[in-house]
């Protein structure tokens, strides 16, 4: 079954007591049994629900995976993740990342005797100096939020194999449509769902693929103990917009070209962060293990222009300004002060994300009216 359908049928069936099309919305926190120990599979909501259980289905499906599990938020999912380590075990991890994944990282597994290097992966090689025997997991993020880098996941997961670490690949900004991270060697996929899957910026949810059954159970294990989970409601509303993944996400490229082109001969913009460009540094590594280029795009301005940032960002008439990513609508993060605020400056600026990029996460809208809006808001 190619993508398309997958996402329209995959662990998807009418259902059976009315034939209604549409998975119902199982909203019940248990589940009656015919006697001691005798049930239809389900116990209690915490543990399964029939409709988080169809949704696991299908994106482990999109993954490529063998099991899925879907949690209350994108960070619920890397908590669990995180959670299958012990003291004094290591993390080797990409140094361009989303803010809270740091922040819980630093801030909540170092307190727990965790140690995490910060990597700059662009050169797969760089982290072979920091494997010693309690080197448990390396996470890579790719393309990388917000600066857009590519880390090439089959080159890392050669790497990992050897010596028998867990590779965890958060694949939030490409989607399973442009990359499935488990066929090129990861152990792991991780995804906030509240982006690209969900589709609608309606939703907070997050989710992890994997093929190990062993590492499935001891996850689906610590998200029923911690309770992480998502509501029925908000798994339906995934499911819905997971349907129209593929569309999106090709009107998302087709944009995101336009206003990457655009930026770039403007007079005004330094520099453009498209991975789709190229003249993007790693380019090839797009080339080689996505299947396109996606609609998120990043960019200074001449003179690292501050003034300018800002009155960019606050003329906006179409795009909006706010955290978050992967809407149908237009949005525009400052992630400086937004995303990626409990980074301390000097860490964001040792690694190349400095105080005046602007990350634009490019919607469906008519690229014409984005391209006006962009040209009258940089002025
Ligand atoms: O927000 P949540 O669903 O908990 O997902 C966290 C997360 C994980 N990984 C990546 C790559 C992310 O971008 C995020 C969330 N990011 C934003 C809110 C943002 O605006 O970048």
């Amino acid at each position: 079954m190619k993508f398309s359908t997958k996402a329209l049928h995959a662990g998807i069936e009418p259902d059976p007591s009315t034939g209604a099309i549409m998975t119902p919305i199982f909203q019940t926190s248990t589940y009656v049994q015919e006697g001691i120990g005798k049930h239809k599979g389900y116990e209690y909501a915490r543990t399964q629900n029939p409709t988080r259980s169809v949704l696991e289905k299908n994106i482990a499906a999109l993954e490529n995976g063998k099991f899925g599990l879907c949690f209350a938020s994108g960070m619920a999912a890397t908590d669990t993740i995180l959670r299958t380590l012990r003291p004094n075990d290591e993390i080797i991890a990409c140094d361009d990342m989303y803010g809270g994944t740091y922040r819980i990282m630093t801030k909540v597994f170092e307190l727990w005797g965790i140690k995490v290097h910060f990597v700059d992966m662009q050169k797969p090689e760089n982290i072979a100096s920091y494997i010693n025997p309690n080197t448990k997991l390396v996470w890579v993020e790719t393309p990388t939020n917000p600066l857009l880098n590519l880390i090439d996941i089959a080159e890392i997961a050669k790497i990992t194999k050897k010596h028998n670490i867990l590779l965890c690949v958060d694949n939030t900004f490409a989607t399973p449509y442009l990359q499935n991270p488990l066929d090129l060697g990861a152990d792991i996929v991780m995804h906030s769902m509240t982006k690209y899957l969900g589709g609608h910026s309606d939703v907070v949810m997050g989710a992890v693929i994997t093929s190990n059954e062993e590492l499935y159970k001891n996850l689906a294990f610590i998200q029923n103990s911690c309770g992480a989970i998502p509501s029925p409601n908000d798994c339906f509303l995934m499911l819905r917009g997971i349907k129209t993944l593929a569309v999106r996400m090709d009107r998302h490229g087709e944009n995101g070209k336009k206003i990457a082109e655009y930026l770039k001969s403007h007079p005004k913009v330094d520099k453009v962060y498209w991975i789709g460009l190229e003249t993007h540094p790693n380019h090839h590594i797009a080339l080689k293990q996505m299947r396109g280029f996606g609609g998120m795009v990043s960019f200074t301005f001449k003179g690292d222009d501050m003034q300018q940032a800002i009155k960019t960002m606050e003329s906006f008439n179409i795009f909006s300004l706010g955290e978050s990513l992967g809407g149908v609508e237009s949005l525009c993060t400052h992630p400086a002060t937004m995303t990626h605020a409990s980074i301390p400056k000097e860490q964001r600026e040792a690694r190349g994300l400095k105080d005046t990029l602007i990350r634009l996460s490019v919607g469906i809208e008519d690229a014409e009216d984005l391209l006006e809006d962009l040209a009258q808001a940089i002025g």
